[in-house]
């Protein structure tokens, strides 16, 4: 019997581990550390730079939350910009929208996408959709010199360290809200609140955010391989409320079928925890 684990080092003093039948892939790219696991509870793993990123068994529910939100929010969304997600589940959930005309995923590290092509075909199964472009670049780069043209973007990248780190500025926050039309919605993945560095993280994207956008929330969902399994998202605008203009007959009316977001959650998850609230 193999006793094999992988393990996450959140901090010094916390780790997360998960047993594993075994490793499927471990490589360093250009940019990071890229391994595939596989494991018994949570199907395939993808980590980089030793970060849980995905696994099977919980995806739907980050990319759920991270597509489904704004979605709702802004019924007639046709121009998309999403940067990280280079595993494909984000731009799997957008695809689902008819609405939805164009989407540019730009994610800096190609190796990404050609490993969870071959590892998780069920996340990668609209990368050839006709609609979407595909750049290989840093995002922060790509943001500056696009003017008013996306309805929605969408921040789906790792930590505010490595290669993610420039998707944290205010720079990058300032240049998202050029890019962005009027009605236009930024969505990001916010970090944890519990562990101290992580709130740490949060706290200064959060602030950062504020200082650009009139309108910030912050919503919540449970993500089992995430650090503390409690995982925030950011929800900014120049004036669409997340939750008044929410209408749940439109987007009941679409037919989506998904495992997670429904509407009923989606007025709930903007309620967060007394010490969460004092922290923004
Ligand atoms: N994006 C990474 C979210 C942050 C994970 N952080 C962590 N485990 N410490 C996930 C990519 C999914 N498309």
């Amino acid at each position: 019997q193999m006793d094999l684990w992988f393990t996450e080092n959140h901090s010094d003093s916390v780790r997360f581990s998960i047993r594993v039948d075994k490793q499927l892939y471990s490589e360093q790219s250009e940019y990071q550390r890229i391994d595939v696991f596989q494991s018994l509870e949570f199907g395939r793993l993808l980590a980089l730079d030793g970060y849980v990123m995905i696994t099977q068994k919980d995806e739907f529910i980050y990319h759920d939350m991270i597509v489904h939100v704004p979605m709702a929010v802004k019924k007639d969304i046709k121009n998309v910009l999403v940067i990280g997600a280079g595993d494909g589940g984000t731009v799997r959930e957008l695809c689902r929208y008819s609405t939805i005309e164009h989407i540019d995923l730009v994610e800096i590290d190609k190796k990404v996408v050609e490993v969870c092509e071959e590892y998780f075909p069920e996340m990668t199964v609209s990368m050839h959709d006709p609609r979407l472009d595909i750049h290989f670049t840093d995002g922060l780069r790509f943001v500056r010199r696009k003017q008013g043209e996306y309805d929605l973007i969408i921040v789906d990248s790792t930590d505010p360290f490595g290669p993610g780190e420039g998707l944290f500025t205010p720079e990058f926050y300032g240049n998202c809200y050029n890019a962005l039309t009027d009605t236009g919605v930024l969505v990001n993945q916010h970090e944890s609140p519990f562990y101290v560095n992580d709130a740490k993280a949060m706290c200064r994207a959060h602030e950062r955010i504020k200082s650009v956008f009139p309108v910030c929330a912050v919503y919540q969902a449970h993500i089992p391989t995430y650090a503390s399994g409690h995982w925030l998202f950011g929800f900014a605008s120049k004036g669409l409320d997340p939750i008044k203009d929410l209408d749940e007959q439109h987007w009941n009316s679409l037919g989506i079928k998904t495992r997670y977001y429904n509407t009923e959650l989606h007025k709930g998850c903007f309620a967060l925890p007394s010490y969460v609230k004092e922290m923004l």
